[in-house]
């Protein structure tokens, strides 16, 4: 947590203003009565409909057993009751913790362990999987066919609530792309997201007209709050959402809902300029494609307008907190060729060296930041707080970038033990870990190549024990499902080595072997 004389400084600033996510549905609601908040297919849900929705469920879920503080872990697709279940459970003071789609047993059963959590609120089948699978102790509640578990929509019902949460109360817990061997978890409170949120919104120059496509995940911190979904319910836009960012779905949702913003990574942008150059789509009503999550190529951002015909915002953000954005009055120089500039004038900023000394301006060094939305520490995780974040509390993003003038940022590459696989975080060391199970492997070190679409894909480096079968990619990857892991984890390549190259001196660093690693692999 922020120490006082700070969080005094944020509220006497007017950044915390004592609001908490309840608050927020309330105000919109009373503001927005029976304009559109969410478009779902043929479902169109107004702001006093979510609001009672989210107020029964609340009910519903208190009376099964959910209390303030109790941690639940929420995975759902881009569907209207992800609405329902984080408004109820913010009603109650309870706090989200948010997987995404494409997370299995390792990551649920791990974010289920690790938070304690008393409950599991998920989908029947998406995509193809069948999520009641993932259920553990606690209760498990399902949006669509409960299977054997307690379907969600029974739950809507009148009942008592206790009060509601404090706005310096945690809110929820957020993923973070990691680097370590097990995922961290970020807790965010009422009082700095929402400042996060109310100035994007702002920033963005959203409004009631405004009508946002949900494209990416909708529990991703991006669509979330950059200025994402919740920037919307705050003004008393619509949002509205999209089970697939395929242009396929997407661009006819666009021009059927006069969709004004929408929020992509950089793989798909390039998808959907290369679908328009082909279907040269009806997007009039689309002002503003942001992109983010990763480094969008100079090249691929100066074909977005001259395709899509809106104007391209760059979203350098992270869910710990920092959120860049290019204005959207900036010069195109700027907006093609900087990740941005922060929020808030109170976002601290430095850059520096290995040796956590300034560097002058222009030149390329780690990114430290502080402020007003971003976290002094990971959810119970004392030892890595100590090396996340410096002793005065800034939080080292492992991130490699460079100042221009006027405080805008450009990213210039990683120093963080992570694999960016077009906007999906990998940490090799959680990989590593699970790669060592595999019976002929007796070293393993994922590593980042480059990839013309994805930016980065991941490579496995593996010595395999003495005397046994070398395995194949097949083989490996089939491991690693088999331990339910995230199939965006998976590594695309295997690279079977003798030995691993010996680094430094005495002590291997993990850190230096990737580098290595990743450079025989780029020059080979
Ligand atoms: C290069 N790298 C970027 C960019 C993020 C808005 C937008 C994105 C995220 C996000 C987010 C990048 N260029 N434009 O939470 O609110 C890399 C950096 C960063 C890490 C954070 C938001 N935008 N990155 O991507 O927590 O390495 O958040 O530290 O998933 O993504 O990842 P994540």
């Amino acid at each position: 947590m922020w120490p006082e004389d700070f969080a005094a400084r944020y509220r006497e600033k007017g950044y915390w203003i004592g609001q908490t996510f309840d608050d927020l549905l309330r105000e919109s609601a009373a503001a927005f009565a029976d304009r559109v908040a969410i478009v779902s297919g043929e479902q169109r849900i107004t702001y006093r409909e979510l609001r009672n929705r989210a107020s029964r469920l609340a009910a519903g879920l208190y009376a099964r057993g959910i209390r303030p503080g109790d941690r639940v872990v929420v995975q759902l697709p881009n569907v209207p009751e992800f609405f329902d279940v984080i408004f109820a459970l913010f009603r109650i003071g309870a706090l989200p913790v948010f997987a995404l789609p494409a997370h299995r047993s390792a990551e649920i059963g791990y974010f289920r362990s690790h938070t304690s959590a008393v409950a599991f609120i998920t989908m029947d089948v998406y995509d193809g999987f069948d999520h009641r699978s993932l259920a553990g102790d606690g209760l498990t509640i399902v949006a669509g066919d409960p299977g054997g578990f307690i379907a969600l929509d029974t739950l809507y019902s009148d009942g008592p609530l206790p009060t509601g949460p404090k706005p310096s109360d945690l809110a929820f817990l957020q993923l973070s792309g990691g680097s370590t061997g097990l995922p961290k978890l970020i807790p965010r409170t009422h009082d700095d997201y929402l400042y996060s949120v109310r100035a994007s919104a702002q920033i963005c120059r959203l409004n009631q007209d405004s009508a946002y496509l949900v494209a990416l995940p909708v529990a991703h911190n991006f669509t979330m709050s950059s200025p994402g979904v919740l920037g919307v319910l705050h003004t008393g836009g619509t949002v509205v959402l999209s089970t697939t960012p395929d242009p396929a779905t997407a661009f006819p949702l666009i021009s059927a809902e006069s969709v004004t913003i929408t929020a992509l990574v950089p793989p798909l942008a390039l998808v959907w300029l290369d679908a328009a150059d082909r279907t040269k789509p009806d997007l009039s009503s689309l002002e503003t494609l942001q992109v983010g999550g990763a480094k969008l190529l100079d090249s691929v951002a100066e074909r977005i307008r001259p395709a899509l015909g809106c104007r391209l915002q760059q979203v350098f953000g992270m869910a710990e907190g920092l959120v860049n954005y290019t204005r959207l009055d900036d010069p195109d120089d700027v907006v093609l060729h900087s990740q941005g500039r922060p929020i808030s004038p109170d976002d601290e900023i430095r850059i520096v060296d290995d040796e956590d000394s300034d560097v002058p301006d222009g030149t390329v060094g780690h990114l430290l930041t502080r402020g007003p939305y971003t976290i002094r520490g990971y959810w119970n995780a004392d030892d890595h707080n100590k090396v996340a974040f410096t002793e005065d509390g800034f939080y080292r993003t492992g991130d490699l970038v460079r100042r221009l003038p006027g405080g805008y940022l450009v990213v210039e590459g990683r120093a963080k033990d992570q694999i960016n696989r077009g906007g999906e975080k990998i940490a090799a060391e959680e990989v590593e870990d699970h790669l060592l199970t595999h019976p002929a492997v007796h070293d393993a070190a994922v590593v980042g190549i480059p990839d013309e679409y994805l930016g980065e894909r991941s490579c496995a480096f593996v010595v395999v024990k003495p005397g046994v079968r070398v395995p194949k990619l097949s083989e490996i990857r089939a491991h690693l499902r088999d331990r339910g892991l995230a199939a965006y984890k998976i590594p695309d390549r295997l690279r079977v080595v003798e030995r691993f190259p010996v680094t430094g001196v005495g002590k291997t660093s993990r850190r230096e072997l990737r580098t290595l690693l990743r450079e025989l692999i780029t020059t080979s």
